[in-house]
């Protein structure tokens, strides 16, 4: 009997408990993220795009991102300026609360610096992004060609 209701009681506990963090799902998710092919076999950049939904109360911001198999990775933005197109560096991503933000070709993007052969062989890469609070987000990025551009 005593066991029988400290049992019911740890149940309850754990069913607040889910309920507690679990109301809505996961609050940031990675969404279509996918990269650029390497363009050549002496490339040595490509770019991820992906779109971060942010369904929590509260803004986030994309500081980074790391990967095995690059060296680095670091976040660009495309400027205009005087008629020249060029990639400057980023601190962050800014995703508001309760809405999306993409990162897309000639927009935002993950640089990725340093591929290695795996990447040129076609291979998935996995990247782990990181947010401004230390939370780490985890997505595979398919390689797509990039649209031709007219
Ligand atoms: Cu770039």
């Amino acid at each position: 009997m005593t066991a029988g209701r400290a049992i019911v009681a740890l149940l309850v506990a754990q069913m607040l408990l889910l309920t507690g963090c679990s109301t809505s799902g996961p609050v940031i998710q990675i969404i279509d993220p996918w990269a650029s092919q390497p363009a050549g076999a002496k490339a040595k950049v490509i770019a991820g795009f992906m779109c971060i939904r942010n369904d929590g109360s509260s803004p986030i911001r994309v500081v980074g991102a790391s990967a095995k198999a690059v060296e680095r990775v670091v976040i660009h933005e495309i400027v205009h300026e005087q008629g020249i197109v060029r990639m400057k560096r980023v601190e962050g991503v800014d995703v508001a609360a309760n809405s999306t933000v993409c990162l897309e070709p000639e927009q935002v993007h993950f640089m990725l610096i340093g591929i290695n052969d795996t990447i040129r062989d076609g291979a998935d890469i996995r990247l782990e992004i990181v947010t401004a609070s230390g939370e780490k987000l985890q997505a595979v990025l398919p390689q797509r060609a990039l649209a031709a551009t007219d």
